[in-house]
């Protein structure tokens, strides 16, 4: 079963001590959510008006591209696009800082990837089956293949009336892939050159990224395994931040409304003990190579 492990860090840009460092990383490699009841993303007074769900036009969240300063998914007037730039860049920043200092082994490898803003309320989306966070998943992008990468997430909760976020738990990786990977079929010859010629992945879909998107799926098309599997509820209260492997960890969005998100990736051969990564996981129980 998914844990969730507590550390007492408030502050995001400050030096972390061996022993939380060594913590961090067992925790993280191993499955567990890192939890940081104390540390609180504070929003400037003028961001205020920035809570809303109508900033996110019909998405479920704006995404900014760090590297362009592209926002995308917003209906915001230029003042307050301005505005929601400058509160996820700082976010950004704040991730990175935290994650340099509590996991320096990570430094070299990780590269940033979207910083997201989720202002609508997880309850009241209305999505189909397949991007329903409601319903336990590991994370696995259709379009964006990570191959021989990680997806290392940082989320804070900056609820300003005092909501908690609300997620569901589940099994460990090895249980859910020792479940659905016997049911998956093998990717078809030459479909995933073709859907990276016509620009439908953003490069080229591996094995291990075909058997990923196949677990995603099956799990949340899996109203039985949605309900009886062995499984937590976790509230995430305002003004916490966590960060864990979501490619690892089982877990469904319930309830919350306003959070911030950085992605990261990281390249299996940065961790410490790359036999705990879902790819070798994988790779294990297949009995060959899926990169
Ligand atoms: O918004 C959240 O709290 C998490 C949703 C989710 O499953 C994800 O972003 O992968
Ligand atoms: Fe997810």
């Amino acid at each position: 079963m998914t844990n969730v492990v507590s550390l007492p860090i408030a502050i995001w840009d400050h030096p972390c001590s061996a022993a939380d460092q060594q913590h961090a990383l067992d925790a993280l490699e191993h499955g567990s959510v890192l939890f940081f009841p104390q540390l609180r993303f504070s929003m400037e007074e003028l961001e205020g008006r920035l809570l809303s769900p109508t900033i996110a036009a019909k998405s479920k969240n704006v995404s900014l591209d760090c590297s362009s300063g592209t926002l995308r998914g917003s209906s915001a007037d230029e003042a307050e696009l301005r505005l929601l730039r400058t509160m996820m860049q700082r976010f950004a920043a704040s991730s990175g800082a935290l994650l340099s200092h509590l996991l320096p082994r990570y430094k070299a490898g990780l590269v940033q990837g979207r910083t997201s803003f989720r202002p609508v309320e997880i309850a009241k989306r209305s999505t189909s089956w397949r991007k329903d966070d409601t319903r336990l998943h590991v994370d696995s992008f259709p379009s964006s293949p990570v191959r021989d990468k990680r997806i290392l997430r940082v989320f804070s909760n900056v609820n300003p009336h005092g909501q908690s976020r609300t997620w569901r738990l589940g099994e460990s990786f090895e249980s859910v892939a020792r479940r659905y990977l016997p049911s998956a079929r093998r990717p078809v010859w030459g479909v995933r050159q073709l859907l990276r010629l016509l620009g439908i992945t953003k490069g080229r879909r591996s094995a291990y990224d075909h058997f990923m998107l196949h677990m995603h799926d099956r799990m949340k098309a899996d109203l039985d395994y949605q309900s009886k599997v062995d499984q937590i509820v976790f509230e995430f209260h305002a003004g916490s931040t966590w960060i864990a492997f979501t490619d690892q960890v089982s877990h469904a969005a319930m309830r919350g409304q306003y959070a911030l998100e950085q992605t990261y990736y990281l390249p299996v051969t940065c961790m410490l003990d790359p036999s705990q990564a879902p790819l070798r996981i994988l790779q294990r129980l297949a009995g060959r190579e899926l990169i």
